[in-house]
């Protein structure tokens, strides 16, 4: 719970501003997007200016959510950038659904450098405390709950826009309302954003069955493609530059089409090639948990995390296969531990 005079202070705060920055952790999922595009309606709601950025693109379906092409910093703006111009104007900066140093990247050094106002608004339990001032509930389902507290102490309007991105922010953060995390809180305020102009089945159909018939196309070659290996724990799958060419799909196209195979409930790692332009192979590398794919894709050359990394390798494909499939072969083994 989050006390009323932090939520005051807050709103202060705000009152006081004239130009913010509104950003959150890299990869930005609905919850960061839902709760970035919520601060930014409040803030302009106030006569006051928002500037969105993110540390990396937004997943194509949720670029419907912003009116205006969202800045990526190292896409479309730089470091040098970043200290100039709108973005060093402002005088305050909101971080929302992180509060840690390694989840902004890059944009961590220029918040270690300059002296604006930060204000968090993050429901993890773990954190830098990067902010001046807090919001933190580790209760939230979402940090889109912890934005509609603090409209609701404000007595702000909730828009249309708000009402349906913070049903966009809690919806996805909860798995649509069938993870451990939802509980009857977040029943209640998604209640509420519904009466305030959330329309549940068109965000869906917005969010989730929106996909080109071109990307479809390549999902079912991907699937004809799929090797089950190992008493079909490791998922194996390949994308190759034809299948962009025959089915008229494109690199973005292939977003979370890794996934797919984790639905399968022997699989315990997937992989999913995609051939480059000079014939080397793009690896993402997933885990359910017994396989740390961090530790072969960073023996590679990559990064990530333990369930989710990827690698850039050297062709041909079946050396770049056989390469990863027998390191997670000897892990699920034991032979490497
Ligand atoms: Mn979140």
């Amino acid at each position: 719970m989050i006390e009323s005079a932090t939520f005051d202070k807050v709103i202060e705060v705000i009152k006081n501003s004239t130009s913010a920055l509104v950003t959150a952790h890299t990869r930005p999922d609905g919850d960061a997007c839902g709760s970035v595009r919520t601060m930014c309606e409040i803030l302009r709601f106030q006569g006051k200016k928002a500037h969105p950025i993110f540390m990396s693109p937004l997943p194509q379906w949720y670029e419907f959510m912003f009116e205006e092409k969202v800045s990526i910093l190292g896409n479309d703006i730089t470091e040098e950038q970043l200290h100039g111009g709108h973005f060093d104007e402002c005088d305050l900066v909101i971080i929302v659904d992180t509060n840690s140093y390694v989840q902004l990247p890059v944009f961590d050094e220029w918040l270690k450098t300059n002296k604006k106002t930060v204000l968090v608004i993050d429901h993890h339990i773990t954190g830098d405390g990067l902010g001046d001032i807090e919001l933190i509930d580790p209760d939230a389902a979402a940090a889109g709950e912890i934005v509609f507290d603090l409209i609701n102490h404000a007595g702000w309007k909730i828009t249309q826009v708000i009402a349906e991105s913070l049903f966009i922010a809690i919806a996805t953060d909860s798995g649509w309302f069938k993870f451990s995390n939802a509980d009857s809180r977040i029943f209640r305020s998604a209640a509420e954003l519904i009466d305030a102009g959330a329309s549940p089945p068109q965000i869906y159909r917005k969010l989730y069955q929106n996909v080109s018939p071109a990307r479809m196309r390549l999902m079912i070659r991907m699937l004809n493609n799929l090797e089950l290996i190992d008493d079909s724990k490791i998922a194996v799958q390949c994308i190759m530059r034809k299948d962009f060419d025959e089915t008229g799909a494109s690199g973005p196209d292939t977003e979370n089409l890794i996934d797919e195979c984790q639905k399968i409930g022997s699989v315990e790692a997937a992989l999913l090639f995609v051939e480059l332009a000079d014939g080397g192979f793009r690896c993402s590398l997933r885990s359910k948990g017994k396989v740390d794919v961090q530790k072969i894709a960073s023996k590679h050359g990559g990064g990530g995390h333990k369930m989710a990394s990827g690698v850039n390798l050297k062709g041909p494909y079946e050396n770049a296969k056989n390469l990863i499939v027998e390191a997670i072969s000897n892990q699920l083994s034991g032979k490497d531990k």
